[in-house]
């Protein structure tokens, strides 16, 4: 297929460029995360969705070598924002469970990386979907605890979409989980959603895990959300994922 073609050569033509999404602290109102998101600025198309390539870049094995080079950008994103801006600042990367099956995934050199750079684990926090925890092999087991030994921080995605057993929460161990936007978008009608959002943030707290709410659009919303104890959000009430230098702008701003 031609995409996938153009997708193999579009890491040496320096076509990808790492976003980035505020997420906002609402104890303090501050901005020590962000989520990294890659985009594709392919030279006929335009802007490709990663919602479109990722899933070939899954199926071709590609995400291997992509999400290696994120980690990258992001790590160095990482470092020169904990300098200027935030000494605790911390991007999240998000993983495709293809990242955990592969053997050679560099995940070992990642730690290598960070410490080349003079980053602490705590610098990075990897996102990973409920998918992934359902069918965990020991190798996923492994892979995830040497994260966690790493000190790289762990967020659970889109928390609430999937298979939830919620068994995982106990048997791994997660720092972050990320209301899906599903939830989030009808908040201020559906009170439904609302004790959904009410429920998840009360046994991510008594589990000792903080909530980041995804997709806040309104300022009713951040209301809500602040209100049933929600310790994050992220969404375009705040910012669209930026290239670095706009994300970068935007801090400043908010100085
Ligand atoms: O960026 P957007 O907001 O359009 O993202 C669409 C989808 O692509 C989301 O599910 C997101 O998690 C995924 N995605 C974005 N960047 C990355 C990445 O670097 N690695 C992986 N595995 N998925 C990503
Ligand atoms: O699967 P994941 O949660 O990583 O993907 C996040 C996706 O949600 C990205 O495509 C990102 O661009 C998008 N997104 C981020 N904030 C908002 C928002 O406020 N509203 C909507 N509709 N999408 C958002
Ligand atoms: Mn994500
Ligand atoms: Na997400």
């Amino acid at each position: 297929m031609r995409l996938t073609n153009d997708l193999r050569g579009a890491l040496e033509n320096n076509q990808f460029k790492v976003y980035f999404q505020p997420i906002v602290d609402l104890g303090s109102n501050s901005i020590h995360k962000a989520e990294a998101l890659i985009r594709w600025e392919h030279p006929v198309r335009g802007l490709v969705s990663p919602a479109e390539f990722i899933p070939l870049a899954e199926e071709t094995g590609m995400i291997v070598e992509i999400g290696d080079w994120v980690f990258r950008e992001a790590a160095r994103q990482a470092k020169r924002l904990r300098e200027m801006h935030h000494p605790d600042f911390q991007i999240s990367v998000n993983k495709s469970p293809i990242q955990f099956c592969n053997n050679d995934s560099p995940y070992q050199s990642w730690f290598g990386y960070l410490q080349e750079l003079g980053l602490p684990g705590q610098s990075i926090s990897i996102e990973i979907t409920e998918g992934l925890l359902m069918d965990a092999t020991p190798h996923v087991y492994d892979k995830l605890g040497a994260f966690h030994d790493a000190g790289i921080q762990v967020s659970l995605d889109d928390f609430g979409t999937g298979y939830s057993s919620l068994s995982y929460l106990k048997k791994f161990d997660i720092d972050y989980l990320k209301i899906d936007q599903a939830f989030v978008r009808n908040l201020s009608k559906d009170t439904d959603d609302m004790a959904l959002c009410e429920a998840i943030i009360v046994m991510a707290h008594k589990l000792g895990l903080k909530v980041i709410a995804e997709g806040v659009e309104t300022r009713e919303q951040e209301e809500l959300l602040a209100a049933a104890g929600c310790d994050y959000i992220q969404g375009y009430l705040i910012s669209r994922p930026v290239p670095p230098e706009e994300f970068e702008a935007l801090l400043m701003q908010r100085l």
